[in-house]
């Protein structure tokens, strides 16, 4: 056979294999196997130094015509090929639109957070300022700067978490009314602040009691400010939070950086004030306690008790979040249930 004819076989013979070919990794092969260094069309391209001079030109345009004719039908192939995976690939990845889609939850203000923010707008636009406490505190402003020396058994009512024999973590927010009476400069205005924040205490858990809550201390200082102004600021708050759906008393108690005491009282909204076991049977749950501050409170920070007088309060924010939301169990705010805490949508 000469090489005119060898070539025209090849040029058969490749068009029927990749006619067949249903990759692109075939398709190279076969390329590389007629037209790659040793392929078949190039030996045949190198033999023609042993042809006879007039034969050349006419061989030479052959084997250029069959190597073009190659190089095309690949490429046709290829693009066959490639259309050919992408539409594979489409169909694959078709999306099924009539899927529901999959929803993400946007976080929310915790319903404790919200409590708080709603009592912090109410104080703000009475005046107030707000002031940050420390959650580690130092037994001298937790204790003894409001008037719990040591050894004094009011420290009892307050079980409390100690670090070492000078810090702890604070039992409530009342160590922010030191810390701000003995800064704050009475001559240029009078003292209205409140301060949020954890507190801890070794209580035992139970539907009332958690031994990490959040308090509200409030705190007014001025000159002549009496027992009626105090009284009038927790009728408004209470009004504020709870409409006037639920019923408030104040009853005389006993702290020792307050003289006179008192403890604020909601009805409970489980019984409304029959007596239950969340009331543990009184009908009232206390939120709050409050009364005007002791003169040796003002006097330890260097305030005048003979020109300046004061109230102060302590506001338990989880059981007024339980009791505007009709919680049964104060543990429920700090499981992390978002079954629960989602029930609890914060106002845009
Ligand atoms: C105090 O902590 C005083 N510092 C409050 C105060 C401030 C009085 C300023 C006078 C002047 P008491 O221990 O009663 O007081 O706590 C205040 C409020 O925190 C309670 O009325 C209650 O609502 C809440 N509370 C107390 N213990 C717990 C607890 N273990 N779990 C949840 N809330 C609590």
């Amino acid at each position: 056979m000469d090489l005119q004819e060898k070539l025209q076989d090849l040029q058969q013979q490749a068009l029927k294999e990749i006619n067949q070919v249903d990759s692109l990794d075939q398709l190279e092969s076969i390329r590389l196997s007629y037209l790659g260094k040793k392929g078949q069309v190039t030996q045949v391209l190198k033999g023609m130094k042993d042809l006879d001079p007039k034969d050349r030109p006419l061989v030479g345009k052959t084997a250029n015509e069959v190597s073009d004719d190659i190089k095309d039908m690949i490429e046709t192939s290829k693009d066959r090929l490639e259309s050919q995976a992408l539409d594979q690939k489409l169909a694959e990845e078709t999306i099924d639109v009539s899927l529901p889609g999959r929803s993400s939850e946007p976080g929310q203000t915790h319903v404790i957070l919200q409590v708080i923010e709603e009592l912090e707008d109410l104080f703000i636009g009475m005046g107030y300022k707000i002031v940050e406490g420390y959650e580690i505190e130092t037994d001298h402003y937790n204790f003894e700067r409001v008037n719990v020396p040591k050894d004094h058994p009011a420290r009892d009512m307050q079980d409390t978490f100690y670090i070492d024999d000078l810090h702890l973590l604070r039992t409530h927010t009342s160590p922010t009314q030191p810390r701000t009476l003995e800064k704050h400069d009475f001559s240029k205005s009078p003292l209205k602040m409140i301060s949020v924040g954890k507190v801890f205490r070794r209580d035992t858990d139970d539907a009332t009691h958690s031994h990490q809550f959040h308090q509200i201390e409030g705190l007014v200082v001025d000159k002549s400010i009496s027992l009626g102004d105090l009284k009038g600021t927790l009728e408004v708050m209470a009004k504020k939070i709870f409409g006037d759906s639920r019923q408030i008393r104040l009853r005389p108690s006993y702290f020792p950086f307050t003289e006179p005491s008192v403890e604020v009282d909601l009805s409970c909204f489980n019984c409304d004030g029959e007596g239950c076991s969340i009331c543990k049977h009184t009908g009232w749950i206390e939120v709050l306690g409050a009364g005007m501050v002791h003169p040796q409170v003002l006097e330890m920070s260097g305030v005048d008790s003979s020109t300046y007088s004061g109230f102060a309060f302590g506001i338990g924010a989880d059981r007024i979040a339980m009791l505007k939301y009709e919680v049964d169990d104060i543990r429920h705010f700090y499981l992390n249930d978002q079954r629960f805490l989602s029930q609890f949508k914060a106002k845009g």
